[in-house]
This record gives structure tokens, sequence and C-alpha cells, in this order.
């Protein structure tokens, strides 16, 4: 044995499972959820590790827009944690998508959402976001997906919803803790899940459509997703659409990005592929952190009787912030340094990291703005490794990448930054006031300070 190296022997290839769904009925939807430590089953084995209501994704919970949702979050961990909706365009103030709040350990919160009736479609997250600890909790089995329903369904012959989250445990099955140094380049699992299982096995028959809503819930890995020999067409990444499904050849997800896919089946075996993306490293003074080739995550057996052609996928309607007028522009600067600094340092391995030199504060607002303002942010990123920023409630048009403006429309809430690059977004800043955050969601890099304060005011 290899003490603390030797890893959890998982259970390859069992047929896909998916997590238990919760339904909105009448426009509303009660969940409890309760955040527990303890033994779970992971990669068809025992570990000790932490999910919600027991499993590993938590429940999915389905909604339409204009619905409420209600969330009782239980805290049965040892430490303080709780709740983020990823991606949903909800109030951040009360006991709405507020990341200010604590739920210490025994203790349990009411939050309650509501979504604008022109809440828009897709696939969403939540997981917990108590500041210093969400890269530990998430990394330990705590996420699960949400999906906002279209107000005219898609024709598809089923949907998916593909949780795809990277964990470390010991040969016990107990969660190994990170090195220093991977906290520093942002801690990558030793193995890489679809909804809690290794390699799982999909099955449809030739012809058909199939919907398939991808998560990326890693701690900070990015993935290459490649589905040879079927046919993927884009309908899009977070919430944001195409006009019309794009053919792609792959996708590519930071952590926290989802994808939302059509995938039109032709008989065979095809394999789901996590290919690797290099998302920089420290310049070559301490090794990359490239995150690399993970192989097979899923195999998809199309057999049968060839389906039906399916019916045409309706044009989406698209907003467009590119020809309003912009009633602010900011510079923010990502940034990575070695010690010293204005109360920099403090990270593994005296690694500071910060947005516009400083790092995060819980009693500072670093960016004030107007409701319902339209506002250009030019994000740069001067350090050697990507950083995805990621910005509460409202999501982004990105207009620009590397100074070359784009010819499409692209909405997102993840938008990665290069290395040494910068990414020129517009936000309209509608509908709701209050303070929330933009962050790296590298979840390490965030724990550690690269993370700030947005206020929306009213005049
Ligand atoms: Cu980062």
């Amino acid at each position: 044995m290899l003490g603390g190296r030797s890893r959890l022997n998982p259970e390859v290839g069992p047929e896909l499972t998916e997590p238990e769904t919760l339904r909105s009925e009448d426009g509303a939807l009660q969940v409890r959820l309760e955040a527990v430590a303890g033994r779970l089953r992971i990669a068809g084995r025992e570990a000790t590790a932490y999910g919600y209501n027991g499993g590993v994704p938590g429940p999915t919970l389905r909604l339409r827009p204009g619905d409420r949702l209600q969330i009782q979050l239980v805290n049965r961990l040892d430490a303080p944690t709780n709740l983020h909706v990823h991606g949903l365009h909800v109030s951040p103030e009360g006991n709405g998508d507020n990341v200010f709040i604590t739920v210490a350990p025994g203790e349990s919160f009411d939050y309650d959402y509501r979504l604008p009736e022109d809440h828009p479609p897709g696939v969403f997250w939540y997981h917990p976001h108590h500041h210093g600890t969400v890269a530990d909790q998430l990394f330990g089995g705590l996420y699960g997906a949400i999906v906002v329903e279209d107000v005219d369904a898609l024709p598809v012959a089923r949907e998916r919803v593909l949780v795809v989250s990277d964990i470390s445990l010991d040969a016990a099955g107990r969660l190994r803790q990170p090195s220093t140094m991977e906290r520093m380049m942002g801690r990558e699992g030793e193995l890489v899940l679809l909804n809690g299982q290794v390699r799982p096995i999909l099955t449809a028959r030739p012809g058909e459509r199939e919907r398939w809503r991808v998560v990326n819930a890693c701690t900070s890995r990015y993935v290459r997703l490649r589905l040879d020999g079927q046919q993927l067409d884009l309908l899009g990444i977070d919430s944001g659409r195409h006009a019309q499904p794009r053919r792609v050849e792959e996708i590519v997800l930071a952590a926290g990005n989802r994808a939302d896919l059509l995938v039109t089946t032709a008989a065979g075996t095809g394999t789901l592929q996590a290919l690797g993306v290099d998302r920089g490293g420290m310049g070559g003074m301490m090794g990359g952190s490239v995150s690399g080739d993970v192989g097979p995550l899923a195999t998809l057996e199309v057999a049968g009787a060839e389906a039906a052609a399916p019916g045409p996928v309706p044009q989406q309607r698209l907003r467009d912030l590119r020809g309003v007028e912009v009633a602010e522009r900011r510079r923010l600067t990502f940034d990575m340094g070695m010690g010293g600094g204005m109360g920099g340092g403090m990270g593994p391995g005296g690694m500071s990291f910060t947005i516009d030199g400083r790092e995060f504060d819980p009693h500072r607002v670093d960016q004030a703005v107007l409701v319902g303002a339209v506002e250009e942010w030019v994000i740069a990123n001067t350090s050697p490794m990507a950083h995805p920023m990621h910005l509460h409630v409202w999501p982004m048009q990105i207009v620009a990448e590397g100074g070359r403006l784009l010819d499409d429309v692209r909405w997102q809430d993840v938008v990665n930054i290069p290395a040494g690059g910068e990414v020129t977004v517009r936000v309209a800043f509608d509908d709701f006031s209050g303070r929330t955050v933009y962050h790296c969601h590298i979840l390490d890099h965030e724990d550690n300070g690269m993370m700030g304060i947005v206020e929306a005011g009213r005049q």
C-alpha cells in the first residue's frame, strides 16, 4: 500500500443514474436540503464525504420562469455553510441569493427566491458559498443542478442532466486534503465523476435527439468534451443561447460553466471524452496547472430501430447589448503575486490572489452600480494562469476578446479570462438592488481572496 497516496478503487461502467428530480407545481417549489457529512455512495463505493440529502450530486430542481423557489437549508456539517443558486437572476438581498448569510452547524435557514416572468431558460446549479470554505465543501460533494424549463418545449426524445465533478478519495473512501501547491493552482480531483459515477453507460436508439444539460461542478478543473461519431449541436453556454443550435466538435467548460447540448444519435458506441485544457501555470517556476486529459467520462451505446426524425428547434430570441448606451465603463484586473503587497500574501504558499490589487473584504464595496444601467467591464488578467470570472445575479454578454469584437451574441455567467489576456463584457443591472459578488470560479482562488463586491443601488 502507498498509504495516503492509495486511491479508491471505483466501480466502472454502471448504467447512468440521475439524481432525484424535484419539480415545481402551480408556480412553486419547496425543498428541504440537508448538507450532510458522512457515509455516501460515490463511484459505486462507500465514501466519507459531503452531500445534499445523502446523494452526490444533490437533487435536481426543475423550475419555470416566474416560479417561487423556497429552500430550507439544514446544516449538518461541522462548519458554517450557506447556499448560492449559481446563474439564477434573482434578488441577492435578505433571504434571496445572499452569499453573506452564515448558517452555523446544527442550524437551518429559509431561502426564498422569486424568478422573474422573463427569466431565461437553461441549466443552473447550486452549491455552498461561505467564503473560506467554498472549495472544501464543493470538492467534498455539495452541489446539484437547477433546470429552468423553456416556455415552448424543444422536441427531444429525452433529457439528461449530467453533472461533471471531481474528488480525491483515499483507499478507505475518505476525502484527501489538498496540498499547498494544489490550493495555489486550484485543486483537481483524481476521480472525475459523472452524476457521482465513473464511466457510466447511456443507451439510446439511432436517430434520436437527446438534450444534455452538462454542469461543470469541478472545483477548479476545466474540461473539453468530445463525443466522436455522434452529432453535437450547442444551444448555448450557461443561460446563453444561439439563435439556432450550432454544430460543434467539442465544447470547453471552465469551472462553473454549463452546456445545453443536443445530441443526435447514430448507431454504434460513442465515448464521451473529457480532454485537457491548458489553464496556465506559475511560469515554469513551480510546474504547470494544466487540467489534463481525463479520458472516457461515459459510454453512449446506440442500437435498435431507427427513431423518427425529430421536429425542428424553434428559433431563439436573443437580447443584444452591443447597440445600447453604456452608462459606465470599468476595468478590473485579476492578478496573483508572491507575498508582500497591501494586505496580500496570505494565501497558500505566501501567494496573494487579488482583483485590482486587493483581496476580498466583506465590508468594502468595490463597484457601485445603478439598477437599470448597462455597464461595460474590461476584465484583465495579468497573472500566468487563466481565471474563470463569475458575476452573481446578472449574466454577462461577451462583446470582445483580447480587444477583438465578437460577431455573435454570447451570454455567460462564467467567463474565462486567459492568462495575460482580457475580455470585455456588458452587463444590464436589471431588476434587483443589493450587494453581491464577482470572483474567480477556481474556488481555491476565491477562498483566498480573488473576489469583490458589487452593489446595485437605486438613484
Ligand atoms: Cu483564479
